[in-house]
């Protein structure tokens, strides 16, 4: 029989890229976006899916439309995807990113319990669970030490899908991944920000990039091959949690220079790093140790990050070429979901 797949965040970046790999799967796949005054479905649209995707309207906020795309769409599995999942803007916007990331998670959890506790569970877990807590590399069982309120919103859905699973038997995962990256990437990430600004310089239509702290370090892997690993969570016999990462950090100064040696320049030359871009508190350094994911799941990250930038700073290279030759981007394409 067919397998019913529910993705709440199907517009962000993950959510696109597991719905191809689940529609690759054979899967019939219901994605529940957020009804914007402007459509949001470019990512669905460069992917070639957006006739695909069953489209449900839902709110994370709003328990009645969670109810009505669970009993809608009858599920074997969800992934929770959807979050406000940008660390800055949760300083600026804490109590909505609580609302969003953390209670969200235990909205669906209750209808999952209450409609059908057979359903298997992915919870969008991070790394960024794991704070300042470890300078070394972290895995399952290092301690959580949240520092922001994303983070902390995000500490409290972990628990939760915990919970729901040890106490009413619910089949439901933490996939704690470290940073993810694609040409899919929203423009406020690091990664995205730096390699469209690469690509604009280096065609003559930027002149600088203005960063905050770029002795950060992350792990840094390719989002297309971190989806694998949510849906091979949910096809063990146990639920379980695993940290999935490359097991390599660099820092955000590498990131720049590797990105400006793509395209031949200097990053020095263009680059300045400016205190209104520092965050009120940072996470100086995530690394991650994916021994579980390996050993369990069989599951490895290929694309590492030399590789990694090289693909995006290609992607938007040849997005602004488009651009220049008077071609429309992705996301220009108008669209909406028909109630058919
Ligand atoms: P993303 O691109 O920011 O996508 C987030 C999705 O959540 C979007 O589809 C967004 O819809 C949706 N959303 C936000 N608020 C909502 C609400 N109130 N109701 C319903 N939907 C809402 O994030 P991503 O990078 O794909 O990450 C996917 C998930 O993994 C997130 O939970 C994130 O926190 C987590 N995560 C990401 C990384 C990473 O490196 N990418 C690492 C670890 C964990 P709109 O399009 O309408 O805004
Ligand atoms: O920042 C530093 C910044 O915003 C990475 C989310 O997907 O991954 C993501 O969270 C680092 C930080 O990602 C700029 O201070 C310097 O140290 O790309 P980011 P993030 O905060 O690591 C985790 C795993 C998630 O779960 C989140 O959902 O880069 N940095 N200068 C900058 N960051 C940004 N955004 N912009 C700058 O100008």
């Amino acid at each position: 029989m067919t397998k019913r797949v529910l993705i709440t965040g199907v517009t962000g970046q993950d959510g696109a890229y597991l719905a191809k790999f689940l529609l690759g799967k054979g899967c019939d796949v219901f994605g529940a976006y957020r009804r914007l005054s402007t459509p949001n479905f470019w990512r669905l649209i460069n992917l070639d899916i957006y006739d695909e995707v069953r489209l449900l309207p839902v709110d994370l906020t709003d328990t009645t439309s969670l109810l009505q795309v669970v009993t809608l769409s009858q599920p074997d599995e969800i992934y929770n995807l959807a979050a406000q999942s940008f660390v800055e803007a949760s300083f600026d916007q804490p109590l909505a990113t609580a609302e969003i990331t953390g209670l969200g998670t235990s909205r669906i959890l209750e209808v999952v319990r209450q409609v059908n506790p057979g359903v298997k569970f992915y919870q969008a877990s991070t790394s960024e669970l794991y704070g300042n807590g470890n300078d070394g590399s972290s895995n399952e069982v290092t301690p959580f030490v949240p520092a922001s309120p994303y983070a902390a919103a995000k500490l409290y859905a972990y628990h939760m899908t915990k919970i729901y699973r040890q106490a009413y038997g619910i089949f439901a995962c933490n996939g704690i991944l470290f940073n993810h990256e694609s040409p899919l990437r929203g423009l406020e990430f690091v990664t995205r920000k730096v390699s469209n600004a690469v690509a604009r310089i280096a065609l003559g239509l930027g002149k600088e990039l203005v960063l905050g702290n770029l002795e950060a370090k992350r792990d840094w892997g390719y989002a297309p091959e971190y989806v694998e690993s949510m849906w091979l969570m949910l096809q063990q016999d146990k639920p379980g949690d695993y940290v999935v990462a490359t097991g390599e950090s660099h820092s955000v100064e590498e990131l720049v220079r590797r990105a400006f040696e793509c395209v031949n320049l200097n990053w020095e030359e263009y680059t300045r790093s400016s205190s209104r871009l520092l965050r009120p508190l940072e996470v100086n350094s995530l690394r991650g140790d994916p021994s579980k994911v390996g050993e369990h799941l069989g599951w490895k990250a290929k694309v590492k990050f030399d590789e990694l930038v090289q693909i995006m700073v290609e992607a938007d290279l040849e997005c602004w070429r488009r651009w220049l030759r008077g071609e429309q981007f992705s996301w220009d394409a108008i669209n909406y979901p028909s109630k058919e």
